[in-house]
């Protein structure tokens, strides 16, 4: 395994990684930048990915390696452009790729793909998970097999343009001192290929139960949603975009409402932040990106990761990435 808070691999730029472990072995599957010589917007028009690779390393010692290209848009009918952060989840025996990208429309939507091996090549559907729409699909499997489904950005994810339940193109987000807006929450059905529940929003709270306010930038929900399990507790943490902290909020149920707690993890060099925390031979690890290899070019970006500590309460010690 590389160095810690170093680059991952250099051989191609890679974002947004959610980290699994199979069999005892780990797998990263990232965003695949594209090292393009565009203009950043505040739409992500940069980000312009089109295919995934799968990344993996067999034990703490071994290397990271990439397993090459696990799916191409140009195998998926539904897709026109910009396939960003994946996640994966393993139900019914198979490896479930599963994607956000702009359908024809240019409307963001979430697709899926399948696999017999967690590396891939992954073999999509012939159209997207009718019903989802926006970006960033955390795929969380419970301990009893149920499949949840997490996802939602604003801005360039489009989340925003959601608020009437049918695609507004000029929808705005809330004021400042209005809710902010969630991720949609959905069950997935056990293979993954079709929403098993009506997408609702999720709550976070704060400490008070009140709602986080949109003009909150330093806790309020904007992207990246991860969930994972400590001590019984479900951990949602996401990123706050325009103040670029990882946060997180625990419940007690999967559907929340969930509490904010804290920070994970102080601002990387780069616009975006966006992280996975997963468990493996009895450690925790938070997998994140920064721009370091492309010395700050915002879609050229490179997974790290770092031990992630608890403390005796549960609540999570906060990283500074560069100390
Ligand atoms: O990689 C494209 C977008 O950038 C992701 O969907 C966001 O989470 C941000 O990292």
């Amino acid at each position: 395994m590389a160095e810690q808070r170093r680059p991952l691999i250099s051989s191609i730029f890679t974002a947004d990684p959610s980290a699994h472990v199979f069999d005892g072995k780990l797998y990263i599957y990232p965003s695949h930048d594209l090292p393009h010589n565009g203009e950043d917007n505040d739409d992500g028009d940069e980000y312009l990915m089109e295919d995934y690779h799968v990344l993996s390393i067999d034990t703490p010692d071994s290397p990271c390696v990439d397993n090459g290209e696990a799916l191409n848009m140009r195998e998926v009918k539904w897709v026109s452009k910009q396939m960003w952060a994946p996640d994966l989840a393993c139900s019914h025996g198979k490896y479930h790729l599963i994607f956000p990208a702009r359908d024809k429309d240019g409307i963001f939507r979430i697709g899926a793909a399948h696999s017999d091996s967690p590396a891939g090549p992954f073999t999509p559907d012939d159209d997207y998970i009718e019903g989802t729409c926006t970006i960033d699909p955390c795929v969380f499997v419970d301990g009893d097999g149920r499949v949840y489904l997490y996802y939602g950005g604003i801005w360039g994810g489009q989340l925003e343009k959601w608020q009437t339940g049918k695609f507004d193109p000029d929808g705005k987000g809330p004021a400042p001192d209005a809710p902010a807006l969630t991720p949609f929450f959905a069950e997935l059905n056990p293979d993954c290929n079709a929403l098993a529940s009506s997408p609702i929003h999720i709550r976070i709270i704060d400490e008070n139960g009140e709602d986080l306010k949109a003009g909150d930038e330093a806790r309020r929900y904007f992207e990246a949603p991860w969930v994972h399990k400590y001590n019984g507790v479900y951990y949602l943490s996401y990123s706050t975009g325009t103040s670029h902290y990882i946060v997180y909020a625990t419940s007690d149920s999967p559907v929340g409402p969930f509490t904010y707690r804290g920070r994970i993890m102080e601002p990387v060099i780069g616009w975006t932040t966006h992280h996975s925390i997963v468990e493996w031979n009895g450690k925790w690890y938070i997998f994140y990106h920064d721009c370091e290899l492309s010395n700050g070019i915002n879609h050229r970006r490179c997974v790290k990761y770092t031990e992630l500590k608890y403390n005796p309460d549960g609540t999570i010690v906060t990283i500074n990435p560069y100390e």
